[in-house]
């Protein structure tokens, strides 16, 4: 049976706050997902204290010229993170600079291929760069579970690598996205919730279920 996972979303501003909703959670997730709002509050290192409760993914769409795109990436590895994001949009170059830095720490990178929030300047692209995620070996896809048709239309080009899912919760995502996604990426239904590790033991059972 295909097992999907729960990524947590963790956009908290304090150390403290991201450290005991990790802890609190940890039995429902495969990886933490930081991005820069926690990183821009309590620095890097953070980066390292989660890893040692999960894995990271660091959510840093990185967007850039390759030179500085690698430098970022660089950054996030030696900081413990497991896997980056690369925007596909900044293009193959920049893809390759990150792949290239990933491989020295045996690390992943995950591309966007659309935003959950917006298709305007997508159309069109985004399947060209789920085709050049393929091509260059990357790991995995950040698809919009806002949009399970072209998360559809997105597996059929990238087939068997890993497809992450933002958007369910908060953003009003369609858990129709677990027939073509690997893993699930959820925030604020679980670390602005009353009871984070309620709400996320909930979505992890619904996982199970819909499985
Ligand atoms: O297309 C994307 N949509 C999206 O929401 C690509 C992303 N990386 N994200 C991120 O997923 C977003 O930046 C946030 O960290 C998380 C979704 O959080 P929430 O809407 O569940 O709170």
């Amino acid at each position: 049976m295909r097992k999907i996972e729960l990524v947590l979303a963790l956009d908290v501003l304090e150390r403290e706050k991201a450290l005991d909703i990790a802890n609190d959670v940890k039995d429902y997730i495969s990886h933490i997902k930081v991005n820069y709002p926690l990183v821009l509050s309590c620095g890097v290192g953070i980066i390292g204290e989660l890893s040692k409760i999960k894995p990271v993914i660091a959510d840093f769409k990185i967007a850039d010229i390759p030179y500085t795109s690698e430098i970022i990436a660089r950054i996030a590895f030696e900081n413990g993170a497991k896997a980056v994001i690369v925007h596909g949009f900044a293009g193959r170059e920049t893809v390759k600079a990150v792949l290239n830095v990933a491989k020295e720490f045996d690390g992943e990178v995950y591309v966007v291929t659309e935003l959950t929030s917006s298709e305007e300047f997508f159309k069109g692209i985004s399947d060209k760069i789920a085709k050049m995620a393929v091509e260059l070996g990357c790991h995995g896809i950040i698809a919009p579970s806002t949009r399970p048709e072209r998360v559809k239309a997105l597996k059929e080009i990238v087939g068997d690598i890993k497809i992450l899912c933002p958007g369910i919760g908060a953003q009003g995502g369609s858990l129709e996205v677990v027939k073509y996604a690997t893993h699930i990426i959820v925030g604020r239904a679980i670390y602005n919730s009353k009871n984070p590790k309620k709400s996320a033991e909930e979505i992890y059972k619904k996982l199970s279920q819909l499985d």
